[in-house]
């Protein structure tokens, strides 16, 4: 009743942002992201029983804040009659700071906990059980390039690509090491009621996605470029107008978009990508990730800079 699990954070080029079904987590968009590689969490999960009810101990310190959400997540795998569980999660990258550590941590959690159960589910039903604790999760099920599709009452995941297939890298820019403010999913709501431009980011991500499919089957980095940078920059704007608004960025997020531009102007196949926090995730060709790496390690108000390729699905390492 035992089992490990390790899953990548992914990356959205096409983003989620807004649901249409809260209590369902069911997204009101299509997205398309990348899993990364290097970077990941590692979920073990004990369903033995000894314990009078759930713990959850996150980089090797317990965590009662973040248990609730975990435990959630867990009944709707295994059901509300299940054993209490021992939870450890171990991430090798800040957590809760726009850099997707929820969708790795719950693609692994709910692997880990299907496993320990000896459930025997396809990846489709896993992505969905994740996907249901946080959306984003439902993309580390599939490596290298994934689509996750808004269908009527559910999300169908599809692979676009492998990682090898085309081994793009990410150039990761932190500029804030604290956990972020306000959690996406309750920026995505202040979004959806409030933002004017909401409705208008809803209708047109389906272009968005057309042109981004299109664009990694035919391996056209400079169409994805254009795309991905203008989903991310459409997305914020619809936070920006939102009541109140919001604001992940800092000065360093901006100076970063300034070098990523430069090193456009230089020639370098790179472009930029942020999400729900201050981070930059440059995404490159493999010749350019020393010259983005150095520019945007020299740019002010970057506190560290990490790399990483493409990687591998979620998967389960151990058990017993
Ligand atoms: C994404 N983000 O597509 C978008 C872009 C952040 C910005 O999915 O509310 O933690 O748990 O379903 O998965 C982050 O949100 O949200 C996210 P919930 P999640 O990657």
């Amino acid at each position: 009743m035992q089992a490990t699990a390790i899953a990548q954070p992914n990356i959205a080029l096409i983003k989620y942002w807004g649901k249409r079904d809260l209590a369902l987590n069911l997204p009101a968009v299509g997205s398309i992201s990348i899993t990364l590689d290097t970077l990941q969490t590692k979920v073990s999960i004990d369903l033995d029983g000894w314990l009078a009810n759930d713990s959850l101990i996150v980089n090797g310190v317990e965590d009662p804040g973040r248990l609730s959400r975990m435990t959630a997540c867990l009944d709707n795998v295994l059901g509300v009659k299940r054993p209490s569980a021992l939870i450890e999660t171990q991430s090798n990258f800040p957590i809760a700071a726009g850099l997707a550590s929820s969708a790795s941590a719950f693609a692994a959690a709910t692997l880990a906990a299907v496993a320990a159960a000896s459930i025997d589910l396809d990846t489709q039903s896993l992505a969905r059980l994740a996907g249901r604790a946080s959306g984003s999760a439902a993309r580390s099920f599939f490596g290298g390039f994934a689509e996750l599709e808004n269908c009527q009452d559910a999300i169908k995941l599809s692979s676009l690509c492998d990682a090898e297939s085309w081994p793009l890298k990410v150039v990761v820019a932190i500029t804030e090491t604290g956990p972020k403010g306000t959690s996406s999913t309750e920026a995505m709501e202040i979004s959806r009621k409030t933002s004017p431009f909401y409705s208008a980011w809803i209708e047109r991500q389906v272009d968005d996605l057309a042109t981004a499919r299109k664009a990694i089957e035919e391996r056209d980095f400079t169409t994805l470029a254009a795309v991905a940078e203008h989903n991310c920059l459409k997305m914020h704007s619809v936070m920006w107008a939102s009541r109140p608004p919001i604001v992940f960025w800092n000065a360093a997020t901006m100076r970063c978009l300034q070098t990523v531009r430069r090193l456009q102007q230089d020639g370098c196949h790179v472009f930029f990508t942020i999400d729900a926090g201050p981070q930059v995730k440059a995404v490159c060709q493999e010749e350019d990730m020393a010259a983005v790496r150095d520019a945007l390690s020299k740019t002010a108000g970057v506190l560290e800079i990490m790399t990483t390729g493409l990687g591998p699905a979620a998967h389960l390492v151990g058990k017993s």
